[in-house]
């Protein structure tokens, strides 16, 4: 039990993040059933396509789940009044501040926890209403800040008094343990739900996490003001063979587009964008979301010297 069971309602403090096109309602549901808090990422969505998945969800648990607004999304203030409307029990947001829609979910009675990269946007965060804050490393998957879990978590948690979930690196036991140790009251993990049964994505995405080894990542698009990890491939190889040669933003820009979606849907092996965090070479099998989760706290429970029976 920690500040974020307390908080949320979960029996174990994990969040699984809201990573786009690949956090639907079905690992939602799964991460939600097996105790933790799933979270629905709606990334590049729209409205309509998250009412939709939130009374899917809702069939599948009677559990909390979360929704995840990308603040980047051009119709965010749409989704975030469709946030509000539905009351969902969390949100959590990623990739900018979202000062401005706080006090209309703390109205809907919805438990605000933004994503930051850094202790400026946590402060921040806090001063304007926040519940929590997700401090999230650079070992990441996807849209990432400068700063490591191992550096950030401490500096975030010395910054505010409200709790400090760690994400980023983590997928076993032992980054759970550590992550209690710089001070967080829970862990948020993308990339080990990625390569979960219940993640509604193609084969290839999974087979590329567990294919990968510690350095197969890559972050690029830092030129074009959105640094994004991904697994490296042909498309990544391309990507920085144009940001070596200083290539315009728009052309950046063109490669990039629907990237994801060919990973997702397609499981386009050379240009898809996987986005996966560094832990990726830990990562050997495809497991279900409550084995997952079970295993790392009974890990974790052991390192902490909490509970000695298997
Ligand atoms: O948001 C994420 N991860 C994401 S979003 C995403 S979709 C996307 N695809 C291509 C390009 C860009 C986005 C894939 N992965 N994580 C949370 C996160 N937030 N990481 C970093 C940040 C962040 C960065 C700068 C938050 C705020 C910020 O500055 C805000 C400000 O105004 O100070």
């Amino acid at each position: 039990m920690t500040k974020i069971t307390d908080l949320v309602g979960i029996k174990y403090p994990i969040f699984q993040g809201g990573m786009a096109w690949v956090a639907d309602y079905h690992i939602a549901a799964a991460v939600s059933n097996a105790g933790g808090l799933g979270i629905i990422g709606v990334g590049g969505a729209d409205e309509v396509w998250l009412k939709d998945q939130i009374a899917k969800c809702r069939e599948l648990t009677d559990k909390p789940f979360g929704v995840n607004l990308m603040l980047m999304n051009p119709r965010a203030p749409q989704i975030a009044e469709v946030i509000a409307e539905e009351k969902v029990k969390v949100v959590t947001t990623g990739a900018g501040s979202p000062g401005k829609y706080i006090p209309m979910w703390k109205e809907a009675g919805i438990i605000v926890i933004p994503v930051v990269a850094g202790v400026a946007l946590a402060k921040k965060m806090e001063k304007e209403g926040a519940d929590a804050v997700i401090a999230e490393g650079t070992e990441s998957g996807g849209h990432v800040g400068e700063a490591t879990t191992m550096a950030l978590v401490p500096q975030v948690v010395d910054a505010v008094s409200i709790p400090v979930i760690a994400a980023g690196g983590i997928a076993d036991g032992r980054g759970v343990a550590a992550s209690f140790m710089l001070g967080a009251e829970g862990v948020q993990c993308g990339t080990v739900f990625c390569a979960s049964e219940e993640a509604n994505i193609h084969q290839n995405y999974k087979d590329m996490i567990l294919k990968a080894k510690d350095s197969s990542t890559r972050v690029t698009g830092r030129s074009a003001g959105a640094p994004v990890r991904q697994i490296r491939n042909q498309l990544t190889n391309e990507f920085i063979k144009l940001e070596e040669a200083h290539a315009s933003f728009e052309e950046i820009e063109s490669l990039g587009v629907g990237a994801l979606r060919k990973a997702v849907v397609d499981g386009d092996v050379k240009g898809g964008t996987f986005m996966a965090g560094q832990i990726s070479g830990m990562i050997s099998e495809i497991r279900p979301a409550k084995v997952i989760i079970e295993s790392m706290f009974e890990q974790a429970d052991k390192l902490l010297g909490r509970k000695l029976e298997v």
